[in-house]
């Protein structure tokens, strides 16, 4: 067995990786980015390596982590989830520097990368696959004719996207143009590659995905389901396993073309099949080729160490078991405790965590690299602990997570945990009758009736210098805003700041969990069209001398790997473009000048 590995991630699951490591007798070699010394994973591992560099960067840094690896001395690299986890470069980067890479090998991770390639892959390993294109779509007019083969509504995703980016959903022909642009678009600048797919797209699906491992010896065992329905913006909030009201048949079925689909690609590690099922049908979305956040589930109900498996098989051991020696005993859930407010449309909420006290006992299992006294870290994540509950039915495990949630005690920033416990509560949830829509459809309503019963967080808002000097400057708010983008919502906190009676001016900043911010304005008054941000022009939809409408699109703007569209406020004529498509600018930039008609 391996003598030494080095973590390539942070927080939870470097936590849980370090716990797998000591069990197996294994050297734990952590790195840290400077902000991020005090973190558990730092003082759990046997040795420890600060990364140079940004923090927001230094975990995504292969060639420094390789070098801390070879310098230390560990044979292998785990990556965790996130990050470089399925980086295919990063794993071969590492074959080539001698290091195991814990993961599948890097052509499966380069081919289930790729959405159209691994649709191919499964269609071709008989698993049925969501109605579409196998290949990649270019123009609008081959959109359209699917339009008519499979009717609407579509999805047309980027091919190299994953977890909703480069998503867009087209209802009606019209729509065709500006989706396909904006799916190649966000395809190009966040994943490198334009490449998009269509696919028939199903309202109201529920998302169940099956566990698998494969190993070097050509063996390859499923561990059941997860039901990860319960999310918002393509963020799992709550997961469990088995999945409630799934028929025997219909499982079996999933599990087999699971099992399928990992044999055609030669599948060796812990890795996910995404299916959506809708009553006694499914179909097969992506491949994950990592260890999942919500693994921990499945470990509850089946007894087996993933990780421990994902190490033995990366040094070239069988599984540790057959398919015919696990079974699902019991029930479990996992809640995802994140420090954002459910109140406040899950607006993060960083800070310092003033008390941290665990739920304890007998069923209970909480993974987390917090304590009492830990600063949470903006750079990263807003997941603070996963809270793990076990059953013998799905009853006794709902009722046993309501108790652990009331015994959580976590002070001083705002968490998901009435969240989970009005969750809990829910009929619809109770009966096991939620889609991927639910928290956002139908649940809103009951956080917004429910806020009240809750404490409020003290919330950790530092102030911002008053802009006017020497002059009596008072704050309203903020206040938050939901705002939509592109199908995207984003979270807006508008602050006024109010001298005597009349504002002076807004303070706008605008978040979405784990979704980068965008916000460009052009400024009513002047003419001025002004870039809020650092970013890039990515189109330009007018020219000098046009006439605009209010409301016209004026240009396509990117701020923080997120894309918007920039409106005209006002009627009135392209008095001056100052900037080119292509150009990056600072904020404050004028981009444009609408003058009056
Ligand atoms: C879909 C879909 C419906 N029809 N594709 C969202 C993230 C990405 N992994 C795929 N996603 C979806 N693809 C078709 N053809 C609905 C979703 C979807 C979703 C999927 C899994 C979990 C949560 C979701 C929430 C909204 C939409």
């Amino acid at each position: 067995m391996f003598e030494k590995v080095l973590i390539a991630n942070r927080g939870e699951i470097a936590v849980r990786i370090i716990s797998a490591l000591r069990e197996m007798g294994i050297k734990a070699v952590s790195i840290y980015s400077t902000p991020d010394k005090p973190s558990r994973h730092v003082q759990l591992a046997d040795e420890s390596y600060e990364l140079t560099g940004p923090p927001n960067k230094v975990y995504l840094d292969g060639s420094q982590i390789i070098e801390i690896a070879k310098k230390s001395g560990a044979e292998a690299i785990h990556p965790g989830y996130g990050f470089l986890a399925e980086n295919a470069e990063f794993a071969e980067a590492c074959a080539k520097a001698g290091i195991t890479f814990i993961g599948p090998k890097p052509d499966v991770i380069r081919r289930m990368g790729s959405k159209v390639e691994s649709r191919r892959v499964m269609e071709a390993a008989g698993v049925p696959v969501v109605p579409g294109t196998l290949n990649p779509v270019t123009s609008v007019e081959a959109v359209k004719e699917l339009g008519v083969q499979y009717g609407y509504p579509l999805a047309i995703k980027a091919s190299a996207g994953g977890g909703g980016r480069g998503l867009r959903v087209v209802r009606k022909e019209e729509e065709i143009e500006s989706a396909l642009s904006g799916a190649q678009r966000e395809g190009s600048s966040y994943f490198g590659s334009g490449e998009v797919y269509v696919e028939k797209y199903l309202d109201k699906p529920r998302h169940i995905e099956i566990q698998i491992l494969g190993d070097t010896k050509g063996n390859v065992v499923h561990l059941f389901e997860r039901d990860c329905s319960s999310q918002r913006r393509h963020q799992k909030l709550l997961e469990e396993s088995p999945g409630a009201n799934l028929s025997p048949a219909l499982k079996q079925k999933m599990f087999d073309a699971a099992i399928a689909g990992a044999k055609a690609l030669g599948y060796t590690s812990a890795g996910t099949i995404e299916c959506l099922v809708f009553g006694e049908e499914f179909y097969f979305l992506e491949v994950n080729t990592r260890v999942q956040v919500e693994h921990p589930i499945t470990e509850a109900i089946t007894g087996i160490d993933i990780v421990k498996e994902q190490i033995r098989i990366a040094h070239g051991e069988p599984i540790s078991f057959k398919q015919s020696d696990v079974s699902v005993r019991g029930h479990a859930i996992e809640c995802r405790i994140n420090a954002e407010d459910p109140f406040k449309q899950f607006m993060p909420a960083p800070g310092k965590i003033t008390t941290w006290s665990e739920p304890r006992g007998a069923w209970v299992r909480v993974d987390s690299a917090c304590y009492q006294g830990y600063e949470i870290q903006p750079f990263y994540d807003s997941l603070l602990a996963k809270l793990i509950v076990w059953g013998r039915t799905r009853e006794e495990a709902i009722a046993r997570t309501k108790i652990a949630l009331k015994d959580f005690v976590i002070e001083g920033v705002a968490t998901t945990v009435p969240f989970h416990l009005l969750l809990l509560e829910d009929k619809s949830f109770v009966e096991g009758k939620i889609d991927t829509m639910f928290v956002e459809r139908d649940f809103k309503k009951v956080l917004i009736e429910k806020a009240n019963e809750f404490p409020k967080p003290i919330p950790a808002v530092k102030e911002a210098a008053a802009p006017v000097a020497n002059a009596q400057v008072k704050r309203i708010g903020p206040r938050n805003f939901e705002v939509n983008v592109n199908q995207r919502s984003f979270t807006v906190a508008v602050t006024e700041l109010v001298e005597g009676k009349e504002p002076v001016a807004q303070q706008a900043s605008v978040s979405a969990p784990k979704a980068p911010a965008v916000k460009a304005e052009n400024n009513g008054h002047s003419g001025d069209v002004k870039a809020e941000m650092h970013g890039l022009v990515k189109e330009l939809h007018v020219k000098e001398g046009q006439e605009v409408s209010i409301g016209q699109k004026l240009l396509i703007f990117e701020a923080m790997k997120m894309e918007s569209e920039i409106l005209a406020k006002k009627a009135g004529i392209v008095k001056n473009i100052k900037v080119k498509a292509g150009e990056t600018v600072e904020s404050a930039t004028v981009l444009l000048v609408l003058g009056d008609k």
